[in-house]
């Protein structure tokens, strides 16, 4: 997918070179960074007040999964983060993994990042925008962190090209150790997300032959990443660290202690916990007390529907969700002590949220996840989230999850793009105030900057793409009440459409994820989706469509559904055709008295009727759970 730079690599090379040499050449121009009198630039070790920058990612967690954000799982590390800083509770991101990064770390549009889809469909392969890497036309957050002085480290998942030459290390990181595909077993076994695929980690760029005996992922990661800072303790220049955790995405995988501390835990089924974690956020004011609970999803399975053993099975599943993301909270607790006792705390913003919404998808959705293929894991009972089992968290647990907002992981409704995010300031203590304005992933590159006193090289450079959001800290500093005023922001991926601003969502799902027709929602009033009021308010509506339909042009969207989902769409029109055709025949053969035909004609004519409604429903959903 996207990789279609490898028969190009002389080419890239080139324009990555010139790239770099177009930063560089504007940093040193503009002062950022300072040249001496012999025209040599300095070693940019003058610190100032820049503080070091701590950016952690969690892949996958839902918005409720955390204590601050409402969840039982014990996390006294995230939660003294937020106790200590700000919880943002309308913190917004993109529906899948890889969208989200690209956004994160350059601050622009995926669209103009490279990584405009995760499947990318034949009428975008080869596009600009579609590269399936970070092209050449963005500057990259380490890349613009580094040129003033920064230096730059990162563990944990990349998900945003393959090659050496797309690697984080090519992209402005100084140490690394990563990841690159979207997820893998936890484990030093290495095994793939799906068949035919490879586990691929690379350290500085080159790749990593095997993993360590006892590799685990969450606490892999932090080991380096402590690593490095303490052989760095006495370099005076400030870090940035993008600690991009692989935890809890699937498959699950979690220590035995550590599951066996949730035994138990979750015996009563996904309802009850939805219903507990719901109560939690409406009590400590993460959603207003106006905000009812949604009616669940009529597509995902009920706990009483399942049998004894399936009960068994996703309880389990559960439990071993809970215990990566304790376990990663506890790895989140080791890099907090050792910035406290080499007195950097104070020093150093840090900043935590999740890449997407809780994951419903079932792992039968991954290519090439067949029978023959799942019966190679040993997934019995004992064995769920040990080494060799390959289990999800599930539809039903992922909608607990989510708990107030509508579905989940990729999708642009609440439920895939609002995920919990902390800012702990340098200096600490914010008082664990909540901030409920809207705010999106793209204004995080602009607040890093704008605490490191770092300009983007953009502003001179016309070759590269400028910053789409806005630095954060006029909020934070209660400043200013709301951030995105009268800016509108879209979202397209895979098909799926949506357009926020000033409270108002406009959202178009094609079939069979919805009825392929814009909604429209009004997020003040009604955060969790349920009342379409298309119809009642038609002008907001086209107002949102047609700035929407501009941003798609701005950003160089080309739309193309998937081929799943186009087949759907064609499925819908042979269906119309059906209706069209078979009504006509009704009417000759009444009008000509055969009587027979008459009633086959509309019995087949009601019937595609039907089932165009059904399809136009969003019930087939239920199907992809
Ligand atoms: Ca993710």
């Amino acid at each position: 997918m996207g990789q279609q730079d490898c028969g190009h690599w002389y080419k890239f090379c080139t324009v990555t070179a010139s790239r770099k040499v177009r930063v560089a050449a504007w940093l040193i121009l503009t002062g950022a960074i300072p040249v001496t009198a012999l025209g040599q630039p300095e070693d940019p070790t003058a610190r100032g007040d820049r503080p070091n920058i701590l950016l952690i990612v969690a892949d996958d967690l839902g918005y409720t999964d955390i204590g601050a954000f409402g969840g039982e799982i014990d996390t006294p590390n995230l939660d003294r983060l937020a106790a200590e800083g700000l919880r943002l509770s309308n913190f917004h991101v993109l529906p899948t993994c890889a969208p989200t990064r690209a956004v994160l770390l350059t601050g622009v549009d995926n669209h103009r990042a490279g990584i405009g889809a995760q499947a990318i469909t034949a009428e975008q392969e080869g596009e600009p925008g579609y590269e399936g890497h970070l092209n050449s036309r963005v500057a990259t957050l380490p890349e613009v962190l580094r040129a003033v002085g920064y230096r730059t480290y990162h563990t944990g998942k990349w998900h945003l090209g393959h090659e050496e030459n797309h690697g984080p290390h090519a992209r402005g990181f100084d140490e690394t150790f990563t990841l690159l595909a979207g997820g893998a077993s936890h484990y030093a076994d290495a095994a793939p997300l799906r068949p035919g695929s490879a586990a691929v980690y690379r350290r500085n760029g080159k790749l990593v032959e095997s993993l360590p005996h006892d590799f685990y992922s969450s606490r892999h990661y932090t080991d380096l990443l402590l690593e490095w800072m303490e052989r760095d303790k006495n370099n005076e220049r400030p870090f940035f660290a993008y600690l991009a955790y692989t935890a809890p995405h699937d498959p699950l995988h979690a220590p035995p202690a550590y599951i066996e501390k949730y035994r138990g835990r979750y015996d009563r089924g996904w309802e009850v916990l939805r219903q507990e974690r719901f109560d939690r956020l409406q009590e400590s004011g993460l959603i207003p007390a106006h905000h009812q609970l949604p009616p669940w999803p009529s597509v995902v399975k009920r706990w009483d529907s399942l049998s004894g053993l399936e009960q068994a099975n996703k309880a389990r599943d559960m439990e071993v969700y809970a215990a990566m993301v304790d376990f990663m909270d506890e790895q989140i607790g080791r890099v907090y002590r050792w910035l406290e006792a080499n007195g950097e705390l104070d020093n150093t913003l840090i900043v935590f949220l999740s890449d997407n919404g809780a994951n419903g998808f079932p792992a039968h959705l991954y290519p090439g996840h067949d029978d023959e293929y799942h019966a190679r894991f040993d997934n019995s009972l004992e064995n769920r989230g040990a080494s060799g089992s390959f289990i999800v968290m599930g539809a039903g647990w992922a909608t607990a999850s989510t708990a107030a907002y509508r579905l989940l992981k990729g999708f642009s409704t609440e439920g895939g793009i609002r995920t919990p995010a902390i800012v702990r300031l340098p200096g600490g203590s914010s008082g664990g105030e909540i901030h409920d304005a809207f705010v999106h992933v793209r204004d995080l590159m602009p607040t890093f900057l704008e605490l490191a006193n770092a300009q983007h090289p953009a502003r001179e450079d016309a070759a590269l793409a400028t910053l789409a959001g806005n630095s954060l800290m006029p909020l934070f500093e209660g400043r200013v009440g709301s951030m995105y005023e009268n800016e509108g922001i879209g979202y397209e991926l895979h098909g799926t459409r949506a357009y926020i601003k000033a409270g108002w969502k406009a959202l178009q799902m094609p079939l069979p994820l919805g009825s392929g027709k814009w909604e429209l929602y009004n997020l003040a009033t009604d955060p969790a989706e349920t009342k379409n009021l298309a119809d009642k308010e038609p002008d907001k509506l086209a107002e949102l469509v047609a700035e929407h339909m501009a941003y798609e042009k701005d950003q160089g969207v080309i739309y193309s559904l998937p081929s799943v989902l186009n087949r759907f769409v064609q499925a819908q029109q042979l269906l119309f055709v059906l209706m069209w055709t078979t009504l006509a025949c009704f009417v000759y053969a009444l009008v000509r008295g055969y009587r027979k035909s008459a009633i086959a004609s509309v019995v087949v004519s009601m019937s595609s009727l039907l089932l165009i409604l059904y399809t136009k429903s969003g019930q087939l959903l239920a199907l992809m759970f």
